[in-house]
């Protein structure tokens, strides 16, 4: 069902995670080491702001052909993926989508070439399922910008050059592209994950961080902004998922052929291959899920309320399958040595960053009931 391009585009991605990241990650994982050496490699495949014009030295892919590069990443791990969502979705979408031509000129190229790595900052220490209760804010004074406040969770934050940093003005929020040497600005890494341990999370803090107007995207105001970028970078997040629960099915199936109990594979037990045909079922669904949501978003069709559907039920047939193929590896599952546990681990940030499994739920029963819960 894929066209001859999508197909290469995937072939491509899949032989660059089978090569370079599979033989590292799981010492990254360990290490909580982000595989920096990768990104001019990710790069010059294209695969950084994948879907913008060629124009801004991006590649000019379809949303299917995204959607594939994200499955195939996150095969290798969630963290990759995550770096390339944020860069690509959240970071040089909204420069595209919500910049001036000056600003795309300006940055675009350079993020599409990795020499620019951006993060995103919406969430903040008090709550980020509500972010229209944001605190940050950013003052007008003179030709500038005054920002203050502080973000949390942010991917990539202490790799960054620059920030997409969303704050409350007097003419509702607003976004800014904020560059991380700017005086008063700060990162801080977070320390003590057990998921995503091969990304970068940071929490941001801007202390009187002065910026001129030139650095507001002035495209857009109101929560609609940081909003449409999310439509974006969790349109990649259904495919993603995917990705690990083939690796984690893939790992249980070739286990579950090998491993002799009772005089037999356990592969030829029923109960086993009940839970591999199970896996193979929501794997299957899943595919055919997003590859109707990425049909509809290249044809300019597709609502958020589909995305929150795509996004709830992958990632949540992706943790499920997750953890029932480290129960299936059992007592080897427990190490990094087989993929399971990591993935399972890393799962639990993707089901609840991007708004969380009860956030999407809730998209969806306003969808149905038309009464607003949250
Ligand atoms: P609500 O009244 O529903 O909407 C406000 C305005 O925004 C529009 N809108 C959307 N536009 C585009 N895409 C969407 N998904 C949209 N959802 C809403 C809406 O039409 C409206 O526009 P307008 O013109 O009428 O003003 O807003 P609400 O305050 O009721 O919030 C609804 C809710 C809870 C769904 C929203 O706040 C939400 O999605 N919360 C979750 C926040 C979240 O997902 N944060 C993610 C942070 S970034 C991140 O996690 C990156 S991890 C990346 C990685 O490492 O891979
Ligand atoms: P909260 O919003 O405090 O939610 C707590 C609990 O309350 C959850 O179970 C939630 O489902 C539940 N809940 C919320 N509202 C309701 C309701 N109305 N009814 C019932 N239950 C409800 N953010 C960024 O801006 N940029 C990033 O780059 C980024 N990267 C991230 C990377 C990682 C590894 C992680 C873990 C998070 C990242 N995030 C990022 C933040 C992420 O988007 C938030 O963690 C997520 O939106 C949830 O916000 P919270 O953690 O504050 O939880």
């Amino acid at each position: 069902m894929l066209s001859d391009e999508e197909r290469a585009v995937q072939d491509t991605v899949a032989r660059f995670v089978d090569e370079r990241v599979l033989p590292i990650i799981g010492d990254c994982f360990e290490q909580a080491r982000f595989p920096a050496e990768l990104v001019p490699e990710i790069a010059s495949l294209g695969l950084l702001g994948s879907s913008l014009p060629e124009e801004y030295g991006c590649a000019g892919l379809n949303g299917v052909s995204y959607g594939l590069i994200c499955q195939e990443l996150e095969r290798g791990d969630s963290g990759l993926r995550s770096f390339v969502s944020v860069q690509s979705s959240l970071c040089m979408y909204p420069i595209y989508a919500y910049g001036s031509e000056d600003q795309r000129k300006q940055y675009l190229p350079g993020m599409a070439r990795g020499e620019i790595i951006g993060c995103f900052g919406l969430t903040e220490p008090h709550g980020g399922s509500d972010p229209a209760n944001m605190k940050t804010h950013a003052k007008k004074d003179g030709g500038d910008w005054v920002i203050n406040g502080a973000k949390m969770w942010i991917t990539n934050g202490n790799l960054a050059h620059i920030a997409i940093v969303w704050a409350q003005t007097e003419e509702g929020i607003q976004g800014f592209i904020v560059p991380t040497n700017t005086p008063g600005f700060t990162a801080q890494v977070v320390h003590k994950k057990m998921s995503l341990r091969a990304s970068v999370t940071s929490a941001l803090f801007f202390d009187n961080v002065r910026i001129p107007d030139a650095q507001r995207l002035p495209n857009v105001k109101g929560l609609k902004g940081p909003l449409g970028c999310l439509t974006q970078a969790r349109y990649g997040i259904t495919w993603g998922p995917i990705g690990a629960a083939i690796a984690c099915y893939t790992e249980a199936l070739n286990y579950a052929k090998e491993r002799i109990l009772f005089n037999r594979p356990i592969a030829a037990t029923q109960a086993v291959q009940i839970k591999l045909a199970e896996m193979a079922r929501r794997i299957t669904q899943a595919q055919l899920l997003v590859l109707q949501l990425g049909r509809l978003k290249d044809a300019g069709k597709m609502q958020p309320a589909q995305v929150s559907m795509a996004k709830w039920n992958n990632c949540r047939i992706a943790l499920d399958i997750a953890r029932e193929a480290r129960d299936i590896l059992g007592g080897a599952g427990i190490t990094t040595e087989y993929c399971p546990i990591r993935h399972a681990l890393n799962l639990e940030s993707v089901i609840t960053y991007e708004g969380t499994e009860t956030v999407h739920q809730l998209v969806i029963g306003r969808e149905v009931t038309g009464i607003n819960a949250f």
